[in-house]
């Protein structure tokens, strides 16, 4: 196996083929874990190369710079100690993103009333865990799904959760005042939390508040504490990702007019009702505690992790 590996892995993240800031952040620690384990010489010197093309894959996903980072702050003196440290740290993330998941589902699927319509956006499966979790406990539920163009994320959302047999309606992003009357509940993902307990998601997100918090409809958001980001805490704010105007329309217009296409938004934590997280259901303000306590290893000064 040679670096190729880890570009074309990088490529899939890239191209959306690996997509969902969990996902990615898991696909990242294995990626760098098989990687490892193929390395005959020069271990750190590899591996920090491979750490740093995975990171510039999509800069808005926190939990892929929390994953790389976890997974390269091995130890040991030779390259087989470094090798056994890295595969160990990388299992943990793997099993902490899929615990983590369950958690959530767990914890939000109580604060949904039987009888209830939930709205929510792209594909996240932290929101969906929640939605899940609800339908299987025998809550009786329905789901509206926005279709989130330009990648209509919200397809496989409706895929996922009518195959679970939940009654889902699919909706255009721009109806959701219209049918904001209809829903007891928002729950979206998060591609990232910042220190101040605003959510970065994706686009559109921060218009659904918007309507969600004039109607007084609750707005949750389920995201793993590796969503949070340490950087912030540090005075960085999340780059937004600017994608490829192809995305948005055809060769023929993209040669007459200007087309801008960021992938997401940021919403302001006072339309943020609840943040359920795997070690509980918290208010956006308290991001802060989660950042120092449980990503605290990540402040360490950047030469004293690998990258
Ligand atoms: C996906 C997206 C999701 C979050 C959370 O964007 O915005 O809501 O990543 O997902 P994209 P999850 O399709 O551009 O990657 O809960 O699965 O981590």
């Amino acid at each position: 196996m040679s670096i190729d590996y880890v570009v074309k892995s990088a490529e899939k993240i890239k191209n959306m083929e690996v997509r969902g800031a969990g996902r990615i952040a898991k696909f990242c620690a294995k990626v760098l874990m098989e990687y490892a384990m193929e390395i005959k010489k020069n271990f750190d010197e590899e591996m920090k190369k491979a750490a740093e093309i995975l990171l510039n894959t999509r800069p808005t996903a926190v939990s892929l710079y929390n994953s790389i980072y976890y997974v390269m702050d091995y130890s040991g003196e030779s390259d087989e100690e470094k090798r056994e440290s890295l595969v160990k740290r990388a299992k943990e993330f793997i099993e902490w993103v899929d615990t983590a998941q369950k958690e959530i589902g767990r914890i939000g699927s109580r604060r949904i009333k039987s009888g209830s319509t939930i709205l929510t956006h792209c594909n996240s499966a932290s929101a969906l865990s929640v939605i899940k979790e609800a339908y299987r406990k025998g809550k009786d539920i329905e789901v509206f799904a926005t279709e989130s163009r330009p990648r209509y994320q919200g397809h496989l959302t409706a895929k996922e959760l009518s195959a679970e047999g939940i009654p889902v309606t699919l909706i255009v992003d721009s109806a959701v005042r219209y049918f904001i009357r209809e829903i007891d509940y928002v729950i979206v993902g998060a591609d990232a939390i910042t220190v101040n307990g605003s959510l970065v998601n994706k686009i559109g997100t921060s218009q659904i508040a918007l309507i969600a918090k004039e109607a007084r409809v609750p707005f949750m958001v389920a995201a793993e504490t590796y969503k949070f980001s340490p950087k912030t805490l540090l005075g960085e704010s999340i780059v937004i990702e600017e994608r490829d105007p192809a995305e948005v329309a055809p060769e023929e217009l993209r040669s007459l007019v200007k087309i801008r296409n960021p992938a997401f938004d940021i919403t302001p934590r006072h339309y943020i009702d609840l943040i359920i997280t795997e070690i509980g259901a918290i208010p956006p303000e308290m991001a802060y505690l989660v950042i120092k306590e449980r990503l605290g290893y990540r402040l360490l000064g950047e030469d004293e992790l690998k990258l």
